[in-house]
């Protein structure tokens, strides 16, 4: 029995490691070394190759390395009818939480302008807001999305969530289901957008959604590119009804050099870096799925084939 770790971002080397320091008695593979089709029993996976996955015959299970799901079920030779796990992690969450609030405090105190002016020599105040003045809506309060909720409520924001199923987070209204989004959505002068890529959900930060927050909202997009319509925000804030937006993520990464989002001044960009599985904080919980699956138990942090998250 062994593992095969497919990634291609240079990091399969760095998991191997902590997999096998953390239980030497562990088979660990990277896709690129010779190894035993036959003998795999698990893919530790993050946006593989597609069609990597179609060859293993005897796959237990499909783990995905970080909290998303949806490049799993982008590919279609995929193997998804077999158990599909995720990254549950509260160092995740925080890591998402402490960029969410940066970012954010980062908008309500116009830091970006000043940059800009200080390279033109410029002084120049503007008002600013306050963090007591601001509703912030979160779409998805899931594992992440209810972090981010409860951490912003506590400095002190105002704070609401829009998830499938009604949740109970103290001070921080729960709005469910597509009849609550425009209600959700008129009171959200920044919106975080925490939601897995699903049918459901893809292309959901679109014109007719942006129509529906106050005038000169703040969008953050931490969740997929998949979700947003890249044009629709273009002319959102063009037209003023967004004043602008913090992207961390996108339909290709790494971002085309000729997407316009490079150059629109009201777009602040991040490399898909809002929260990155921790090594020795994800470690312990692949193994102990590992040892469910040798010992035939119930695995932890299951995906729902029907939600698609
Ligand atoms: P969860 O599955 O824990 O939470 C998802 C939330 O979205 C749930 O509250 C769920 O509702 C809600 N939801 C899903 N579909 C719908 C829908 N159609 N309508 C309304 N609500 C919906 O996911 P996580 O919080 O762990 O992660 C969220 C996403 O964040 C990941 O899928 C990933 O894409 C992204 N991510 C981005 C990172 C980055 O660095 N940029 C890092 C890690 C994750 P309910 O609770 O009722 O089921
Ligand atoms: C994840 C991510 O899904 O990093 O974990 O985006």
């Amino acid at each position: 029995m062994s593992i095969v770790i497919i990634r291609q971002d240079g990091k399969v080397a760095l998991w191997k490691k902590a997999l096998q320091e953390y239980d030497p008695s562990l088979e660990v593979y990277s896709y690129l070394e010779p190894h035993d089709k036959e003998k795999i029993k698990v893919a530790l996976v993050w946006k593989h190759p597609e069609g990597s996955l179609k060859d293993y015959p005897n796959l237990a299970y499909i783990a995905s390395n970080g909290a998303g799901v949806d490049f799993i079920f982008e590919d279609v030779s995929a193997p998804t009818h077999l158990p599909i796990t995720r990254v549950v992690d509260e160092q995740l969450a925080i890591d998402m939480s402490e960029y969410v609030l940066a970012i954010i405090l980062h908008n309500l105190k116009k830091l970006d302008v000043y940059k800009v002016n200080q390279t033109r020599k410029t002084w120049q105040p503007f008002p600013y807001k306050r963090i007591a003045d601001v509703r912030v809506g979160i779409l998805g309060l899931g594992v992440l999305g209810s972090q981010v909720a409860k951490d912003l409520e506590n400095v002190g924001f105002k704070v609401q969530g829009w998830s499938n199923t009604r949740k109970d987070l103290k001070n921080i209204p729960s709005y469910a289901g597509k009849e609550e989004l425009s209600a959700f959505l008129n009171i959200s002068d920044i919106l975080v957008c925490l939601l897995p890529l699903t049918k459901d959900t893809k292309g959901i930060l679109n014109k007719q959604l942006f129509e529906q927050l106050p005038k000169n909202a703040f969008i953050i997009n931490v969740a997929r590119g998949g979700h947003l319509v890249d044009q629709d925000l273009r002319d959102a804030i063009n037209n003023d009804q967004i004043s602008g937006a913090s992207l961390d993520v996108y339909h290709d990464e790494p971002l085309p050099k000729d997407h316009f989002f490079w150059t629109f001044d009201e777009i602040m960009m991040t490399p898909h870096y809002a929260s990155v599985s921790d090594v020795k904080s994800v470690v312990p919980q692949i193994v102990e799925n590992y040892k469910r699956m040798q010992a035939n138990l119930p695995l932890l942090h299951l995906v729902s084939k029907n939600r698609g998250y």
